[in-house]
């Protein structure tokens, strides 16, 4: 008997042959029809308001629009080109976020598309020799972006796989030069309480604004990354608008989302959740399948894919979730 191994769908990489934007955005790739004229043939369009479906809901409307942003046209880093899991669907990680700056449950994007992002700046300050205040416009120019497909773990036990755009961190340490004094990183989101009201429970008593860090060892691993894009396009605002940190080995929480600050520390800093609650939210926050959270097991996952709607299905976790070649000698 011969065993002809058919791959599956998710272990060919569509995007080696598609270009990302046509890849993910198969909503831009159809109104780019409709607008060429194209579209009226193919589309049954009769009856409806111009390029609006038949029934499509105002929620639904405003969830494409929220996903609708400028394309960035990258390369894919080969070396982080797949996981063994498909993509999740953009519409489903468009729509299933953590973001406590605008509610305490995951149906926060349209809340989201509050946070101003016009004329964003970031400062990169502390024990550095060239401190800096970044416009957003020119960390994109100054490190050359890539996309990199990683997996995404929640703390909370769910999973994603998720297409970043953005740079390593180890480039922008890089040209901040730290002073040897430099032992951690300090991340630092947006928060303006006009805006970012967050949820409706403990309000006064949370530490904001939202903050993480890392050792610096950590930051200057090369699967440590700061996103400025996913999907093939800008950062929409429920994913952290318009940069954002994403280590994949750590639990999601790590990830801080739209940055205002990275200041370089000799000591260990303050974090949200570990304020919070060090006991449930360590600052390390490696995936570790065999460390139980205080309230769950975190050794398996629901994994989030590809729909239809919201579904999952239930995986083993992995040590460092899945990435232990590029980051267990960290926490030799
Ligand atoms: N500023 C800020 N960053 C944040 C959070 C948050 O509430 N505020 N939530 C974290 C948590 S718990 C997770 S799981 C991820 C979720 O990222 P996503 O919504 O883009 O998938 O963002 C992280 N970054
Ligand atoms: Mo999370």
């Amino acid at each position: 008997m011969t065993l002809i191994r058919i791959p599956q769908a998710w272990e060919i990489s569509e995007n080696q042959i598609t270009p990302p934007r046509l890849y993910y955005n198969r909503r831009r790739f159809i109104k780019t029809l409709i607008g060429a004229g194209i579209g009226a043939s193919v589309l049954p369009l009769a009856g409806c308001q111009a390029g609006t479906a038949v029934g499509k809901s105002a929620s639904q409307t405003a969830l494409e629009a929220s996903l609708d942003l400028p394309p960035i046209d990258v390369a894919q880093n080969p070396k982080f080109a797949k996981v063994n899991r498909p993509i999740t669907t953009e519409e489903i990680a468009g729509q299933y976020n953590n973001f406590y700056e605008y509610g305490g449950n995951k149906k926060i994007w349209l809340d989201a598309q509050k946070l101003p992002t016009e004329n964003w700046q970031v400062e990169v300050t502390g024990l550095v020799k060239n401190p800096r205040t970044y416009d957003i416009d020119d960390l994109k120019q100054q490190f050359p972006l890539e996309e990199r497909i990683y997996r995404f773990r929640c703390v909370e036990a769910w999973s994603m796989v998720l297409p970043w755009i953005g740079f390593p961190m180890k480039a922008l340490i890089e040209a901040v030069e730290p002073t040897a004094k430099a032992k951690f990183v300090s991340f630092t989101s947006f928060y303006d309480p006009e805006i970012t009201t967050g949820p409706t429970f403990h309000l006064g008593s949370l530490p904001w604004p939202y903050t993480e860090g890392l050792r610096i060892e950590e930051m200057a691993n090369d699967l440590a990354f700061f996103a400025v894009g996913i999907y093939g396009h800008d950062l929409p605002k429920q994913h952290g608008a318009p940069l954002r940190m994403v280590t994949p080995w750590k639990y999601g929480f790590k990830g801080a989302k739209s940055i205002v600050k990275i200041e370089f520390m000799a000591t260990q800093p303050a974090t949200y959740w570990n304020t919070l609650d060090p006991n449930e939210y360590k600052f390390e926050a490696n995936v570790e399948p065999d460390v139980p959270h205080p309230r769950w097991s975190q050794a398996t996952e629901k994994f989030i894919s590809t729909g239809p709607g919201l579904s999952w299905e239930i995986k083993e976790t992995l040590p460092y979730n899945g990435y232990g070649e590029y980051v267990a000698s960290l926490y030799a």
